[in-house]
């Protein structure tokens, strides 16, 4: 009902809609109008309420809420069910339990804040309130536990396409999960999978993008690695908005995969390739080996030309770009 009312309001978006006219096309009485406006006010929403005239959306606020990305949204799949939580340790944990729960495909959690924000190998992921889009999907595809990697590619790849549609700003893929901005870190993706040996049983993709962090919001050490779209284009962005586009690009990118495999996603990954052709460094396990990157190979594996002589294959890892020749 909530959402209806609000619907209404937006509708007519700096006009005044009477509670008379809200109670009567949505069939509750003026009280049930008037308690479910006050807590859109508490959630953020500005509406003016004027005697005689009704009530007035002057201000939505920026939010990750359901209501709030369904106004752009045009998935079939992805976003159809989302749960949404001012706080929570990671929304990969949540999406997880959503999962082990009978979680549909194409559930996205989203939260304002992370406490407990992860990385890869249990490393922190900065999540700060209101600023950034942190978000989880489930997925349920028919794959061999040994590709599940290569839906970070594909993920990486529609994160990048939305970025770069909704600010203009050129991003960079560092194989295989990182995106970057001016070679700063602004987006982040975590992919977890329960299989067994033969099956999997979902894929969680986890998303973490820094739409409108300040500096400040990094801890030192990260001020000179990380960035934020804010940051880049000094002015803030819509997170609702780009949170659709991410969908809408992820849907798109993920049933391309699941039809034709990652050829197709590859070649347009390539166009965001900040890695092939340069020198890098890739800590692999306990093991770390440096040399020239020349390829991602049709399973999503990292070709390395490494300076003993051998070339590797790397299907995980942890890439450093050395300075450029
Ligand atoms: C990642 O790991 O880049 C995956 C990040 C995934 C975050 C999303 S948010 C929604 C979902 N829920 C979660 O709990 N996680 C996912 P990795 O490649 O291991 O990079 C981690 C490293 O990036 C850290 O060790 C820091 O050096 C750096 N870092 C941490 N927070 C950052 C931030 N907000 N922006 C840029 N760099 C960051």
């Amino acid at each position: 009902m909530k959402t209806a009312i609000l619907e209404l309001l937006r509708s007519r978006r700096g006009q005044y809609v009477s509670g008379e006219e809200l109670s009567a096309s949505l069939g509750v009485s003026r009280t049930a109008v008037w308690k479910h406006i006050q807590s859109l006010r508490q959630e953020g929403y500005l509406i003016d309420s004027r005697p005689n005239l009704g009530y007035c959306l002057q201000k939505v606020p920026d939010c990750l809420f359901p209501a709030e990305i369904r106004h752009y949204l045009n998935t079939k799949l992805l976003g159809r069910e989302m749960e949404h939580r001012q706080r929570v340790r990671s929304t990969n944990d949540l999406a997880k339990t959503l999962a082990d729960q009978g979680a549909g495909e194409g559930l996205v959690v989203l939260a304002e804040e992370q406490e407990g924000g992860r990385g890869r190998l249990g490393r922190h992921w900065v999540s700060p309130a209101g600023v950034g889009i942190w978000l989880s999907v489930v997925l349920r595809p028919s794959l061999a536990p040994v590709q599940a990697p290569q839906l970070t590619l594909v993920a990486a790849t529609a994160v990048a396409g939305a970025i770069e549609k909704a600010t203009g700003l050129p991003v960079g893929i560092k194989w295989p999960n990182d995106l970057l901005v001016q070679g700063k870190k602004v987006c982040g993706i975590l992919t977890e999978m329960k299989a067994e040996i033969d099956v999997v049983h979902y894929v969680v993709l986890g998303i973490g993008i820094n739409a409108n962090l300040n500096r400040d919001h990094f801890p030192v050490e990260l001020q000179d690695s990380a960035t934020s779209l804010k940051i880049e284009l000094a002015k803030e962005v819509s997170r609702a908005r780009l949170t659709a586009l991410v969908l809408e690009e992820l849907e798109r990118s993920y049933l391309l995969f699941l039809e034709q495999g990652l050829l197709p996603i590859l070649a347009t990954w390539k166009g965001y390739n900040v890695t092939i052709g340069r020198m890098v460094s890739v800590t692999s396990g306990h093991q770390r080996f440096t040399g020239r990157a020349v390829n991602v190979d049709q399973s999503g594996a990292l070709i390395v030309e490494c300076t003993d002589g051998c070339t590797r294959q790397f299907h995980a890892g942890e890439v450093t770009l050395k300075q450029k020749e």
